[in-house]
């Protein structure tokens, strides 16, 4: 017991620690007030936004990382960023980029032949089943690159992206069909729909294009199938956003746009900039799509044609059958937002105060009345805007995003010029609350608030300066998401958040209940395809193959080491090397690495990844696990040796230890009484009713499992013993205790769950 105390005790402590109920300090509520110069106000936004630990957020949030590519996770109330997703830039953490099978998503997202590490992250959207969000899939586009990603909320990882065949820039993605039947993809500046295809611009009306994309989703399979995707081709308007029809006008979607002056530019000639061409005309057109319709037609090939690969429904076939309308909308509009009902579809107006609210049953009168003012240039019919509006609202200055609470009626807009969030009816078209925000809001995000059933509660205000809000941190500074609380009638503002990764353009946020990720994978997996991976192998299977200059290893990680440890290869060869993490246990994650190599891989529990490279210098060159896993994990390593042509091995033996009979007994001494404290904390556990708690008992499984791998150990030690080698005897059998410490670890950890939880006895 000694022994175990010595070196036992401060390991079990510290898994322990920070149990002990900690006194609070005899200050009050009060000073802290005063001394931290806080109002009752600023108390209460406190109260409303601290998750004291144990505890979880209500909802998950999912932002856009702007430049970064990325994706950005958070909670709230408590605003804590919980995890940045790879998705179109490389991501070290999660190996994303650095190992095989990341490196083959990234692929995905290839454009000429290219890689292009960066993205512009723009509009994420969450899958929707009945036009709820269901927590499934997340998508996101890549504004700057035509591309579009696919991330499985089972693990949060990017499983696909996919390039826009044939826009060359695109704005209004991602935004899903009801039940994610379609992921829509709108282009944003118009170009020639052919790829490599040079036209001046003094042909933009005859041969530049815009589009709208209907991404095809197979949810079994969790991907877009561009086989049986298709787009719109459109007049070299510039789409905006879109959003899909939903209940009532379920089968519909819309798309706005702005610069329907098709006008261009050329401020270095002496030619009006775009910014005076693009908004001269009053009006601009909201298109309105059938796209269940044109599935049918696609679906028929009737008039399709195909271009660079993919299917387009040219205007001449929208026109025919009915599948396209515009109608005008006030000046260079910017949003276009379905309401939960899919009665209304609410435009702002950016640079009009008014948001303009279309009814579409009114658009649907029209339509079957063939009731159109005019034809646009290309001769797609025109609702007149009268005919087709229910109302419209004088909001503020920059009118540009609304989302909608669990309130009927009630909206909120963001006012990018006022930098304000407007609360307003949209039904009897008034305003009900204004709240300032700090500065510049762009997007405006309720909790499940672009869904058919919006939560309310909470708003999100994603402002573009931040300006004086935050500590300075030199001229590129953070944009800010400002939470605020909206269960009221007046709107209440209560954290600012910075976020400093890109600009966090758009966000939506699901329930946290609704999402269930995975804590490992089934041992084996290639998470990136979902499928087995061909290189995992099982305890004992490890094994490095040599084919000529092809070196090919199959390893395992386990708390604390990588098996094999020593991996030699001539100068010169290509090595792979597939990495499978044994563990069960949650959140017990190894990394790899190999100094220099520019290779990582995450190997969360079940794992395996692939790493590849070219083992072009000789040298000595350590690899390591990155994840602090254990206490013993910087332990956790091996020499891949790399050796000169013509290398012969030598005679040499590696050094020894000088472990004594005493040292030996001491090390079994250890074992016995670390065994002891286990069954005692087994004998704890299985008195009470633990069964009850599914936390408790995937640690117990973990513990057991840990323990598992003590098999045939003892018979080792003790047979090297009976050969007198203490040297071997006395470090298997400190193996074994290796195991037993990670074992009482994961016990302790349960005890002290229990304890917490209330867990009564049982008999
Ligand atoms: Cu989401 Cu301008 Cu990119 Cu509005 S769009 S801010
Ligand atoms: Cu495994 Cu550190």
């Amino acid at each position: 017991m000694k022994q175990f105390n010595k070196q036992g005790t401060a390991l079990l402590l510290a898994a322990g620690m920070g149990l002990a109920a900690t006194a609070w300090s005899a200050e009050s509520l009060q000073d802290v007030l005063k001394e931290r110069g806080l109002s009752q106000q600023d108390l209460l936004a406190a109260a409303k936004t601290y998750v004291p630990t144990g505890k979880r957020d209500e909802f998950v949030t999912f932002s856009s990382g702007g430049q970064s590519g990325q994706v950005i996770v958070y909670g709230i109330p408590s605003m804590r960023i919980l995890k940045y997703i790879g998705v179109f830039t490389p991501e070290p953490w999660q190996g994303y980029g650095f190992d095989e099978s990341s490196k083959k998503v990234l692929a995905g997202g290839r454009i000429d032949g290219k890689d292009i590490t960066w993205g512009d992250t723009h509009h994420p959207a969450i899958s929707e089943t009945n036009g709820e969000y269901d927590g499934q899939f997340l998508f996101i586009n890549d504004k700057a690159n035509p591309r579009l990603a696919v991330i499985d909320l089972r693990d949060f990882e990017t499983k696909q992206i996919v390039v826009n065949p044939i826009f060359k820039s695109e704005h209004g993605g991602a935004f899903v069909t009801t039940n994610t039947e379609y992921v829509i993809e709108a282009a944003q500046y118009p170009a020639p729909l052919e790829n490599k295809k040079f036209y001046p611009l003094e042909e933009m009306n005859e041969k530049y294009r815009g589009g709208v994309t209907y991404w095809k989703f197979d949810r079994k399979e969790g991907r877009i199938l561009p086989n049986e995707s298709f787009t719109f081709e459109l007049p070299p308007y510039w789409q905006d956003l879109s959003d899909a029809g939903k209940l009532a006008s379920e089968g519909w979607s819309f798309t706005n746009s702005f610069c329907s002056e098709r006008y261009v530019g050329g401020i270095e000639k002496g030619r009006p900039p775009y910014e005076a061409g693009c908004s001269a005309k009053d009006t601009d057109y909201l298109h309105v799509f059938n796209w269940k319709k044109a599935v049918e037609i696609v679906k028929s090939g009737k008039g399709i044609k195909t271009i660079n690969g993919h299917k387009v429904i040219p205007m001449e076939v929208s026109i025919k059958e009915g599948l396209l309308f515009l109608i005008p909308e006030p000046k260079s509009p910017h949003g276009v937002d379905v309401t939960p009902d899919g009665k209304f579809i609410i435009v702002a107006g950016k640079l009009d105060t008014h948001v303009s609210v279309y009814s579409f049953e009114k658009i649907q009168a029209a339509i079957s009345a063939g009731k159109f003012e005019s034809k646009d240039a290309y001769g797609i019919p025109v609702i007149g805007m009268k005919d087709a509006l229910h109302t419209q609202v004088s909001l503020g200055l920059g009118p540009l995003h609304t989302q909608y609470d669990s309130k009927p009626c009630v909206a909120y807009t963001s006012l990018y010029v006022d930098s304000q969030v407007a609360k307003w009816n949209y039904c009897e078209g008034k305003v009900l609350d204004k709240l300032s925000v700090h500065y510049n809001i762009g997007h405006l995000m309720t909790m499940e608030g672009d869904s058919t059933k919006p939560a309310g509660k909470y708003l999100v205000a994603l402002n573009k300066l931040s300006i004086d809000r935050f500590v300075p941190v030199g001229p590129l500074q953070p944009q800010s998401h400002q939470l605020i609380d909206i269960s009221g009638d007046k709107m209440q503002l209560l954290y600012d958040m910075p976020l400093p990764l890109g600009e966090p353009h758009y966000a939506v946020s699901i329930d946290a209940k609704k999402l269930k990720p995975a804590v490992r994978y089934k041992v084996g997996t290639d998470s990136r395809t979902d499928k087995p991976h061909p290189g995992a192998v099982r305890a004992g299977e490890e094994k490095t193959v040599k084919k000529g200059n092809k070196v090919e290893v199959f390893a395992t990680l386990i708390r604390s080491h990588i098996t094999p440890e020593t991996i030699e290869v001539d100068v010169g060869d290509e090595v792979t090397i597939n990495l499978t993490n044994l563990e069960r246990a949650q959140d017990e994650t190894h990394g790899f690495t190999v100094s220099t190599y520019n290779v990582h891989a995450s190997v969360e529990p079940g794992k395996t990844v692939q790493v590849k490279f070219k083992a072009d210098k000789e040298g000595v060159y350590p690899y390591y696990c990155t994840e602090f896993c254990s206490a013993l994990h910087l332990e956790m390593m091996g020499y891949l040796l790399v050796k000169p042509k013509g290398w012969k091995p030598t005679k040499m033996e590696l050094a020894k230890g000088s472990y004594t009979e005493a040292d030996y007994k001491a090390t079994v001494k250890k074992v016995v009484d670390t065994q002891a404290i286990i069954d005692s904390v087994v004998a704890y556990i299985t008195s009470v009713n633990y069964k009850d708690f599914p936390d408790v008992v995937a640690m117990v499984e973990d513990a057991f499992d840990q323990l598992g791998k003590t098999k045939g150990l003892k018979e080792k030690h003790e047979g090297f013993a009976a050969k007198k080698d203490w040297e071997n005897a006395n470090l298997w059998a400190e193996q074994i205790w290796q195991y037993q410490v990670k074992t009482a670890d994961l016990g302790l950890r349960a005890k002290t769950y229990l304890e917490q939880n209330g867990a009564k006895k049982v008999k």
